[in-house]
């Protein structure tokens, strides 16, 4: 099931939350910052150690840490595409960055799911695209794995409209 929350992510209980970090895994402002001052320093030890190991995490990809003091299992940290115009497979970036977490949380063994709006900060990619982008990916792996609940935490009245209509809409294309 989906369900549509308006708040704070770092309040949310559930098997795992996702950040929209940067490549750099180091923290940030927006979501990120929220998170790694909420779950405290241990995350950002973990991010230093997959930095270590693998450098830095592209756009599009995720990585897994403990949620640290959050009322979670784990983080899963994906890079959003920073909004350039939409002809620099932004679309497709997003998708990504939707199903390499659900793909991670998948094989980390998690039930629930709780996505912030990626990208749809400083990053800039437009609000309405990116839900339709969220849900679509959302669906089609709900259909198709073990995970349970999907919970879309949006921080802001305009996410929270373009999720509503998104969701209670009984057909839409993209
Ligand atoms: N809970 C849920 N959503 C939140 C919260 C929160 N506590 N705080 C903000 N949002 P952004 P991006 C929403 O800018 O666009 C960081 O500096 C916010 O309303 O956090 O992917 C990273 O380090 C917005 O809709 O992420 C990167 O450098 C959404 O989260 C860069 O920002 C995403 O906004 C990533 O930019």
């Amino acid at each position: 099931m989906i369900e549509l929350i308006k708040g704070d992510i770092t309040k949310i209980t559930c098997d795992a939350v996702v950040n929209a970090a940067n490549s750099s895994l180091l923290g940030g402002g927006g979501v990120d910052g929220a998170i790694h001052r909420a779950g405290g320093p241990e995350i950002l030890e973990e991010c230093r150690k997959i930095v270590a190991r693998q450098g830095s995490c592209k756009t599009g990809e995720a990585v897994i840490t403990t949620a640290g003091k959050l009322p979670a299992k784990y983080v899963i940290h994906t890079v959003g595409p920073v909004w350039n115009g939409g002809n620099s497979g932004e679309d497709e970036k997003l998708r990504s960055c939707y199903i390499n977490s659900l793909n991670l949380a998948i094989e980390n063994g998690c039930k629930t799911v709780a996505f912030p709006n990626i990208s749809t900060g400083v990053y800039g990619f437009p609000k309405d695209r990116a839900a339709k982008i969220a849900v679509a990916a959302v669906k089609e792996a709900l259909n198709k794995s073990e995970i349970k609940k999907v919970l879309f935490v949006c921080f802001d009245d305009e996410n929270v409209k373009q999720y509503r209509e998104l969701l209670t809409s009984p057909t839409w294309k993209f």
